[in-house]
């Protein structure tokens, strides 16, 4: 029977039972084998002895090929994955460590397979009850020994499998609006102004180390915000400042960038600037809106001084909670209502972007 792959994100509280070490599979495994009984219907000791260990082995075997098939299923299919998550999972975890782990339970599976049929057929050629003791006890050490050789593989795959909770729950087909900029601007803020995201705020940089999601409706459309960790000038990036990039790269229908014109964030405008202009290269098939933020901190002087390096922008603030943005997102993005039922059901692709 096939079973369904589950999306990465959903099997946060599944994982975390989910992964037993070598000795805790071997365990399960012998609870299962002392369990099997065949009666009494059959007299001849011999014919008893060789229904009775096939059996064991029979469930002993299967258990285990069982197991090892189940814990390389709640891992998703890496090749055939959405390339959001792919750039998501670099981030977190080594691609190519997770394969071959998965890999090597897979192998280890078919091994078990082969020595089953193998001591399946010397049980069933025994002479006296002692030989089909002696093959069943010898099919329960080499199992034994491939779960064994197993127990790094399975520490490696539980390791991953608490860092994958990390990634979010994402709609593919939502029209996506990320928030992109500096640390301490209020990316998260504007998240929260637009929708009901419980998102964490404080006046520190990096408070945001995942990437937060949140919804709202403009003109009947599901709008999917993404609020990235703040993004910095760096060339070298780090694995938060990874994860912010890949889920720019993939999923934006438009990137807002906010702009803290204030000194507060800890950065100045130039610098601020100086990242955007970077992104509009490095997204140039993306529509850009620059958002000039925390407008009831500013002085006059200080949003002037960002109006004038922006052509098109957006003021926002504790006033405006969020207005002009939505405003502004109708007015750039063009947005065409569309029918509640589809929005419902979410057929709705991502619209085509005007730039
Ligand atoms: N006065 C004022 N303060 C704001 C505004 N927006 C955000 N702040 C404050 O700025 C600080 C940083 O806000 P966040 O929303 O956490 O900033 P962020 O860009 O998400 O920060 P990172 O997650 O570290 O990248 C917090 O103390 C907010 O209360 C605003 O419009 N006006
Ligand atoms: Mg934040």
């Amino acid at each position: 029977m096939k079973k369904a792959r589950k999306p990465l994100n959903s099997h946060g509280s599944e994982l975390k039972n989910y992964f037993p070490s070598s000795k805790e599979i071997m365990d399960q495994a012998y609870a299962k084998l002392r369990k099997v009984d065949v009666g009494k219907k059959y007299r001849d000791p011999l014919f008893k002895r060789k229904k009775l260990n096939s059996l064991k082995l029979t469930t002993f075997g299967d258990f285990l090929q069982k197991k090892l098939f189940e814990l390389g299923k709640l891992f998703p299919d890496i090749d055939n994955m959405n390339p959001f998550f792919r750039d998501l999972l670099g981030a977190l975890v080594s691609i190519d460590k997770l394969k071959m782990a998965l890999g090597k339970v897979n192998a280890s599976s078919k091994v078990l397979k082969k020595i089953r049929f193998e001591y399946a057929k010397k049980i069933y050629s025994s002479k006296t009850p002692d030989e089909a003791n002696k093959h069943l006890k010898a099919f329960e050490g080499r199992a034994g020994s491939v779960i064994k050789k197993l127990n790094s593989t399975l520490k490696t795959l539980k390791e991953y499998s608490k860092l994958l909770k990390e990634v979010p729950t994402i709609d593919f087909d939502a029209f996506t609006m990320v928030l992109a900029g500096f640390p301490n601007v209020g990316k998260t803020t504007l998240l929260k102004r637009l929708t009901k995201s419980k998102a964490k705020i404080s006046g520190y940089q990096f408070t945001t180390k995942q990437i937060n999601t949140g919804y709202f409706e403009l003109k009947y459309r599901k709008v999917q915000v993404l609020d990235t960790p703040g993004l910095l000038d760096r060339s070298e990036l780090n694995d938060i400042e990874k994860k912010a990039l890949a889920a720019v790269k993939h999923l934006a229908s438009v990137i807002v960038f906010v702009i803290d014109p204030t000194i507060n964030c800890g950065f100045s405008q130039k610098e601020q600037f100086g990242l955007l202009e970077q992104m509009k290269k490095e997204f140039k098939g993306t529509k850009i809106i620059g958002v000039i933020n925390k407008a009831d901190l500013a002085t006059e002087e200080e949003i002037n001084s960002a109006k004038e390096k922006l052509d098109n922008f957006v003021l926002e603030g504790e006033k405006e909670n969020g207005a002009n943005l939505r405003e502004a997102l109708i007015k750039e993005m063009k947005l065409q209502p569309i029918s509640d039922k589809k929005y419902l059901t979410g057929l709705q692709k991502k619209p085509t972007t005007t730039t």
